[in-house]
């Protein structure tokens, strides 16, 4: 079982509870599809995806960057136990959606770096330590399905 200090619970819980969801899902999901392209082939469906600019401006990567972190929060809610949280979402990831699960990684560096360019001096090492830290949690616990 993970364990976490308070620093890091508090830090979690202030990243997340002071995000702006509207800018930052839809941030980090576009930012993975333009920097990783291969990330594309799972949203076959969401349209027009041709430049950056289509994938910034496609309503459907603004809806899921939102989903996205909406699962996320749901991990916040239950950071003692990360793994069953995710585990139906594992589950999702890999058996019906087929995600290479080397690109959840992936999605996680993006939202760290569009939080950082949001907490701008607040993201301190001890801070990028901490989200970090959550983020291999999520990440490895989505990976479960895989294993
Ligand atoms: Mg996934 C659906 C969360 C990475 C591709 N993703 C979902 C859903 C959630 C979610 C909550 C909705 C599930 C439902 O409808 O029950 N995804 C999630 C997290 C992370 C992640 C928390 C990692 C941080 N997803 C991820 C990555 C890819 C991907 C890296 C592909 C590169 N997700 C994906 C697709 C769907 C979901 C294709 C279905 C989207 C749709 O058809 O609406």
């Amino acid at each position: 079982m993970v364990q976490w200090t308070d620093f890091e619970r508090q830090t979690i819980q202030n990243i997340f509870g002071k995000m702006d969801y509207d800018d930052v899902g839809p941030a980090a999901l576009s930012r993975c599809l333009v920097v990783y392209p291969w990330t594309q082939r799972y949203f076959g469906n969401f349209g027009n995806l041709y430049n950056a600019a289509a994938i910034l401006g496609n309503p459907n990567v603004a809806a899921h960057g939102k989903t996205v972190l909406q699962g996320l929060v749901r991990a916040v809610k239950n950071m003692d136990d990360i793994k069953a949280t995710f585990a139906e979402l594992s589950v999702l990831h890999s058996e019906k959606l087929r995600v290479d699960p080397d690109n959840f990684r992936l999605l996680a560096d993006c939202l760290t770096i569009v939080v950082a360019s949001r907490m701008g001096s607040d993201f301190t090492a001890d801070v990028q330590g901490a989200f970090q830290k959550f983020l291999a949690v999520v990440v490895s616990s989505l990976c479960r399905q895989y294993h």
